[in-house]
């Protein structure tokens, strides 16, 4: 099932039917080890409304209020060579190519829901960098106990050119305002996510694909089970937390992202996370 933050409440998704929820507090209600069955119990005293799809359309809001969003990097070959190639001048490149074989993965912190926008907004492309892309990545809920209960898609916009300069400049790199996209929903399954999902990417402009790729979220070098615990060593999080898993593809080296340009990110099962690309 899938579950929707909309500006008129919590909407849940199952089976092709729509239900409104009574329960207004986002962080209580997704934050729960049985959140499956516990939704698929509430929805049988709940009554199916058409009209609620309307409302995902108009009304949506990113999936997330008091959590933080965190991401891994280098979770895939294709990021390990990319990074390895943007900071060889620097001589930053020995940093990805250790990480990459290392036990601790590369975690670290990417937005609140303050810099974070949902499906159908605006994201930010920094003015002070002249190389952009976004990262399609699939995206963990993990409650407050770690267990991961939910996924959604998540766009982990990145300034090329100051993360290769130097990596020690990667906070300025990956969180700005407007940094993170997280959606459409919180899509909630009964089992795990399957490891031939496939996580795509479209990237238009002015009518025209200008990019695309897609990768299996079973080339992760990692697994996510492995992620999440390595998060949740030393560090609580009281409405549980979005952990970005990685981006697999990445755009060749000539290619930035330009103001207008529309990314799109599907996930099997999850659905469309679709952005147009901003700057202030
Ligand atoms: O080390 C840089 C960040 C890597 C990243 O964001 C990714 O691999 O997705
Ligand atoms: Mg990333």
């Amino acid at each position: 099932m899938k579950i929707y933050r909309t500006s008129q409440g919590i909407v849940i998704e199952s089976d092709g039917q729509f239900f409104l929820s009574n329960n207004h507090n986002w962080d209580n209600y997704i934050n729960r080890d049985n959140l499956y069955h516990e939704v698929l119990n509430e929805i049988q005293s709940l009554r199916p409304d058409s009209d609620l799809q309307s409302l995902i359309s108009t009304q949506l809001q990113a999936p997330i209020n008091g959590q933080e969003v965190w991401a891994s990097g280098v979770t895939y070959l294709r990021s390990r060579e990319a990074r390895m190639e943007e900071s060889k001048d620097s001589g930053g490149g020995d940093f990805y190519a250790k990480v990459y074989d290392a036990d601790r993965p590369e975690l670290f912190f990417k937005a609140t829901a303050a810099r974070t926008v949902g499906s159908g907004e605006v994201v930010l492309i920094r003015r002070d960098s002249k190389w952009n892309v976004p990262e399609p990545e699939l995206t963990l809920f993990c409650t407050s106990s770690g267990k991961i209960v939910g996924y959604t898609i998540g766009n982990d916009m990145s300034s090329r050119d100051i993360e290769g300069e130097n990596p020690l400049y990667l906070p300025q790199a990956k969180s700005y305002d407007a940094s993170a996209a997280l959606g459409p929903c919180v899509w909630v399954p009964e089992h795990p996510i399957a490891l031939d999902t496939e996580i795509s990417i479209q990237i238009n402009r002015e009518g025209e694909t200008v990019f695309s790729g897609n990768i299996q979220i079973n080339r992760m070098k990692r697994n996510l089970p492995e992620l999440a615990s390595w998060l949740f060593r030393e560090t609580s999080f009281p409405n549980g937390v979005f952990l970005m898993t990685g981006t697999g593809v990445v755009p060749p080296n000539e290619f930035t992202l330009e103001v207008g340009d529309e990314v799109s990110i599907r996930i099997e099962g999850i659905g469309e996370l679709v952005n147009i690309v901003g700057m202030r």
